[in-house]
């Protein structure tokens, strides 16, 4: 078997097994089968009552790695351009209040792909907080992903680019839903090479070298170490051929940068490109990427049935200095659940059909895989328990967000709440280094309408919102059934 025909084969194994865990998790065959028929048959584009296209639309997620909220133009970064992104903006919505589910990557990506939160699959711990190349675990099979979903409806999907979610065969995307996988499948500074004899120099003066980590396509290393300089213009590449080959759909992409993660590096063409230096010449590269993505989309005609979302898995990495990113005018960074490590930009792109503007309504990345369920008309399956919501009336503008509330948590642990306007934390702690968790009691309370930056404790005057916020607490903490953790175990040494 060829490399394309046994990815194929694995494809359809996929999508078989995608189908049965429908089967399995209690979809009635028969609310499946007109799914799949409208799949297999995609010629109506006129549209359904509602704004909703009869042919299920193609979805691409585009995802960064520690972009924090204040890093694009259009959130108000004073010196990294970003026309690409602007234009995402100005064509489809801005979200200012848009969640990753966690404060560091693999948690976050989990939620993101699951539309769950990560004490329900495993995918977090208070100890080790991601995956490394070390991990014995991932994403358990039980768990539904985003692809797995969409490929049951008959859509091909792509995976490029940072996985996070486990890189033993078992755990990477194309036992996951995913027909085609390019990519790193963690972190690009893990794999660190010893003899650099730089410490934390060497993330100023980085090199490909001193990061030994593999270059996948689907199960198979086939670059190591990586060649980072080139690596989002390589994804891009790719990205750009799959909307090509894939232009009749429906498709997924979902293409999750490994940049702006440090160690920082950029294609020849972005050297000393942006005013902001090193980290501004990669938030750039990523625009144009994004750029190639919709010019791709317009030239092969289907970006009128392509919703594209673009946001980030968690904030700045502000223990880099320079090299980290910007919250903007929030508090805190990744690894913390102040604002900062989790409030992310939040674009959605789908011209004619998304309803243009700057949302100021909650919306979270575990939405994502509600909505697309919704607009691709794919029903979910009864005992699947989501924290996610269907946020399609938004972007259609026929109503408001269902999501009221997010839940912060820190590894295992729920630290803060938002409902509303207010956010309590129960719980701080410093995002990295010493400082242990301090409780609250009562919760520091913000107003984050009025005070994004976290700087104004007013519990002394909302304690009927303090009580109904730990009363959504306690709610959430009945329904709760926590997952042993995936991130723990590791491989035997070698
Ligand atoms: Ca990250």
């Amino acid at each position: 078997m060829s490399d394309s025909e046994s990815a194929r084969e694995v494809g359809r194994r996929v999508v078989l097994r995608g189908v049965a865990r429908l089967l399995a998790l209690g979809v009635v065959a028969t609310t499946l089968a007109p799914t799949l028929a409208i799949a297999d048959a995609p010629t109506d584009e006129s549209k359904a009552e509602g704004g909703l296209t009869k042919r299920p639309p193609n979805l691409v997620v585009i995802y960064a790695d520690d972009l924090g909220y204040g890093d694009l133009g259009c959130y108000g970064h004073p010196t990294i351009a970003t026309p690409h992104l602007d234009r995402m903006a100005r064509q489809g919505q801005r979200w200012t209040s848009f969640y990753s589910a966690a404060c560091v990557c693999t948690p976050s990506r989990a939620a993101l792909m699951t539309g769950r939160l990560p004490v329900r699959s495993g995918m977090c711990d208070d100890r080790r907080r991601v995956l490394f190349p070390d991990s014995a675990g991932g994403i358990p099979a039980d768990e539904l992903t985003l692809a797995e979903l969409l490929a049951s409806a008959g859509y091909h999907c792509g995976c490029i680019g940072k996985w996070h979610l486990g890189h033993l065969p078992q755990y990477l995307p194309t036992s996951n839903g995913f027909h085609e996988y390019l990519g790193i499948p963690y972190s690009n500074d893990m794999d660190r090479v010893a003899e650099s004899g730089l410490g934390r120099a060497i993330f100023k003066q980085p090199r490909v070298e001193y990061w030994n980590v593999p270059l996948m396509r689907d199960t198979t290393v086939i670059e190591r170490p990586a060649d980072q300089t080139t690596i989002t213009r390589r994804y891009t590449d790719e990205a750009v051929r799959f909307i090509r080959e894939n232009r009749e759909g429906p498709f997924f992409l979902y293409l999750a940068h490994n940049m702006p993660h440090v160690p920082l590096f950029r294609s020849p063409d972005f050297v000393d490109h942006s005013r902001r230096g090193l980290y501004g010449d990669v938030i750039e590269e990523i625009d144009a990427s994004v750029g190639r993505v919709l010019d791709a989309l317009v030239d092969a005609g289907i970006d009128d049935r392509t919703l594209v979302v673009f946001s980030s898995d968690n904030g700045p990495w502000l223990i880099f200095d320079e090299l980290g990113g910007s919250a903007g005018p929030l508090r805190g960074g990744k690894g913390g659940t102040f604002e900062g490590g989790m409030r992310e930009p939040g674009l959605f792109w789908w011209p004619g059909t998304i309803d243009p503007g700057v949302v100021h309504e909650l919306g979270s990345t575990l939405d994502i895989l509600p909505t697309a369920a919704a607009l691709a008309g794919i029903p979910l399956p009864d005992d699947l328990v989501l924290d996610g919501v269907d946020l399609s009336p938004v972007l259609l503008g026929s109503g408001a967000s269902p999501r009221q509330t997010m839940f912060y948590y820190r590894g295992t642990k729920l630290y803060a709440v938002r409902h509303g306007a207010f956010k309590a934390h129960f719980v701080t702690q410093p995002e990295y280094g010493p400082g242990g968790a301090e409780e609250h009691d009562p919760p520091l309370l913000y107003q984050l309408e009025h005070d994004p930056g976290e700087r104004y404790d007013v519990a002394e005057n909302f304690p009927e919102v303090i009580d109904a916020i730990a009363s959504l607490v306690r709610e959430h903490r009945q329904g709760l059934a926590v997952a042993p953790s995936q991130l723990s175990a590791k491989l035997p040494a070698e």
